[in-house]
């Protein structure tokens, strides 16, 4: 297991309370930790301790280093009755801590990906950088406020990954979780708040100033970071902070995102920042990107509102290097975080040559999410000898008319190509569908599940409403009709008008209104089908592959099952059906 917070940061002592109990939550109570905080301002330095949680990026100057080891080995500083007491003093500088949070707590987990790149790129450029994980810890108010009493960081970063389960039947929505901890992080500390993430940078406007953080970055985070850091000292530099979202004087001034410039992406490979071997263990999986942007203009897709329409892509050697990185903290299962990896297929095979050159495709296997096309057979056999094992195909539909509509160059034919060479690779393989887009019809669905029936991938995902994001086409052609909310098909459950940040659903109301069970219908007891359900509150629900909260799921991977959430669920449902296999 990677070393902790603690054990990174290794507490530097300088004194020791004998009369002091540690507080709830294993830190002294508040005055005692007033007193340590005169103590330390009195000597020049900062009191700390570490919470459960925290993976330290920080490495000292060497000056610094060189000064805290002096009062280490300083005799005034040897702590008496050592063993009895909880030692929880270390020294850092006061105020030269960059503080970022996970806030993802969904189960199972999925490590901060995006926050591993963003502080280790902070940790490069110099700042000292400590890494709140609040996914990993099970008391996080207690992992806030011990982690406050000790740091006084100048900037606090918030990732927000998900801001709702993208599902019609559950429709939950993390923003009111996000406005509690910013709050909370608000009676905590006076350093101002950036926000950043993939769900943050679809809606980034919009929840900056619903939550009134001082800064948003929308897009990519690792340049954005440093510079946001040094503007700090400098605001004239704020200007350049790529994709910012600030205030200027009276206005508010948002800034281009990196994504805007077509440059290569040079993305730390190092991977340890975060504690993956514990997230391996309870999440199954660990996420690598290979490239950030897609070209393609899917109707209903959010992914070029947070990465961006043009692809940047990343060094295959690079790719290769942070495989080994992952490798060697004991991660051999990996899920690519590209919107589609095939996209473009020359970067996709070069990736693969070199993950297979340096013989990773044996020792870490992964999965993907791919477009139908491009998808041929030397593709198909590249991604399999670099150590791909199973890909969640972006199908969407199994109707021509339906493919057409949602902007698919790939029709049906394709489908049935791509799920044979995965069969003939032994590549497990899911197909995902959206049903109950505009043209939808019972029609268009029943010959959908039909034709996934007889192509027979391992499974489907049948999920049911189309998640409306500000900006899509589709979005954007749906509520430029003013009667829309009339005429059906808007699915949500909050009153008045729209609003997409709500989860907001459109279901084709030529589906009628028990749409689920339509569709539950024509799937019968068919084991391949994720069925969507009719309803569900706070998350999963029987049979269907949403991974929030998904309790058969967490248990799996708690006994030992790894990969793609679909595979395991796919793999639990067919010991289910076959009990005796
Ligand atoms: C791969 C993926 C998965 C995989 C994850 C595999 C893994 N091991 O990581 C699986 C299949 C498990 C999955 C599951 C889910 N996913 Co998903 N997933 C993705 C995908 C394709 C990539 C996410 C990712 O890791 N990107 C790579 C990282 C590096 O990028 P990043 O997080 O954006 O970070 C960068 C910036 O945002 C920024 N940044 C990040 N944090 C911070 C912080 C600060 C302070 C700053 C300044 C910057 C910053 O810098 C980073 C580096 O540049 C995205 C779509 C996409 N293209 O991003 C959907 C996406 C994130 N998923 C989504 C959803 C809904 C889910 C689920 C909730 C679905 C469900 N109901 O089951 C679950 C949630 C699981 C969980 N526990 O959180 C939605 C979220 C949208 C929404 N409505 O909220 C997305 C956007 C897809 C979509 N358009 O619908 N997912
Ligand atoms: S659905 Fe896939 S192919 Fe289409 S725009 Fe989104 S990421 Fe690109």
């Amino acid at each position: 297991m990677r070393p902790r917070g603690s054990d990174v940061f290794r507490p530097l002592v300088f004194g020791v309370f004998p009369s002091v109990l540690p507080g709830a939550c294993g830190l002294p109570p508040e005055p005692t930790r007033r007193l340590l905080r005169q103590v330390s301002a009195a000597l020049g330095v900062e009191t700390s301790a570490h919470a459960t949680g925290i993976q330290s990026t920080h490495t000292p100057p060497l000056g610094r280093r060189a000064s805290v080891q002096r009062r280490r080995n300083g005799p005034q500083h040897q702590p008496a009755a050592q063993s009895q007491q909880r030692l929880y003093s270390h020294v850092v500088h006061p105020a030269s801590v960059l503080t970022l949070i996970n806030a993802n707590r969904m189960r199972p987990p999925i490590a901060p990906v995006g926050l591993d790149y963003v502080a280790t790129a902070a940790r490069e450029g110099g700042i000292e950088t400590v890494v709140l994980d609040l996914g990993l810890t099970p008391a996080p108010d207690a992992a806030l406020a011990d982690h406050f009493a000790c740091h006084e960081p100048r900037l606090v970063g918030l990732t927000f990954r998900n801001v709702d389960d993208c599902f019609w039947p559950s429709a939950t929505s993390f923003v009111p979780e996000l406005c509690e901890l910013v709050t909370t992080l608000r009676g905590l500390t006076e350093a101002p708040i950036v926000l950043g993430g993939v769900g943050f940078s679809v809606f980034a406007e919009r929840i900056w100033q619903l939550v009134k953080a001082d800064y948003g970055v929308r897009g990519d985070g690792e340049r954005a970071i440093v510079e946001l850091y040094r503007a700090l000292e400098d605001p004239g530099r704020l200007a350049q902070v790529p994709g910012l979202l600030w205030r200027d004087r009276d206005r508010v001034a948002i800034n281009p995102p990196a994504f805007g410039r077509a440059e290569p992406l040079a993305v730390p490979t190092q991977r340890d920042a975060i504690d993956n071997a514990g997230y391996f263990r309870v999440g199954g999986q660990i996420g690598v990107e290979t490239k950030r942007g897609c070209p393609r203009r899917c109707t209903y897709c959010a992914d070029p509102l947070a990465k961006g329409s043009q692809v940047r892509w990343r060094s295959p050697t690079d790719i290769a290097d942070e495989f080994s990185a992952l490798a060697a903290q004991g991660v051999d299962v990996i899920h690519l975080c590209d919107g589609e990896f095939n996209v473009p297929r020359p970067h996709a095979l070069e990736v693969c040559h070199e993950l297979q050159r340096r013989g990773l495709g044996e020792r870490v296997h992964w999965y993907t999410y791919a477009t139908v096309t491009p998808f041929d057979d030397e593709l198909a056999d590249g991604m399999q000898r670099a150590g791909c094992v199973g890909i969640d195909f972006t199908g969407d539909a199994g109707c021509n008319a339906m493919l057409a509509a949602y902007g698919h160059p790939h029709r049906r034919e394709d489908l049935t190509a791509a799920v044979r060479r995965c069969r003939d690779r032994h590549l497990r393989c899911m197909v995902d569908l959206l049903l109950g887009g505009p043209g939808e019809t019972p029609d268009t669905v029943r010959e959908t599940v039909a034709f996934l029936q007889q192509i027979a991938p391992d499974c489907v995902g049948a999920s049911l409403g189309i998640r409306l994001y500000p900006g899509t086409r589709l979005a954007s052609s749906l509520l430029r009709d003013p009667t829309i909310l009339d005429r059906g098909g808007i699915r949500r459950k909050y009153d008045g008008a729209i609003d997409l940040l709500r989860p907001t659903f459109f279901i084709a109301p030529e589906l009628g209104n028990r749409p689920a069970a339509l569709v539950r219908e024509l799937v019968g007891d068919d084991p391949r089908f994720f069925p969507p359900a009719e309803e569900a509150t706070g998350g999963h629900a029987e049979g269907d592959h949403n991974y929030n909260d998904n309790p058969p799921l967490a248990r799996a991977i708690e006994a030992g099952m790894r990969g793609a959430y679909w595979d395991i669920l796919s793999q639990l449902r067919n010991a289910a059906s076959n009990p005796r296999v």
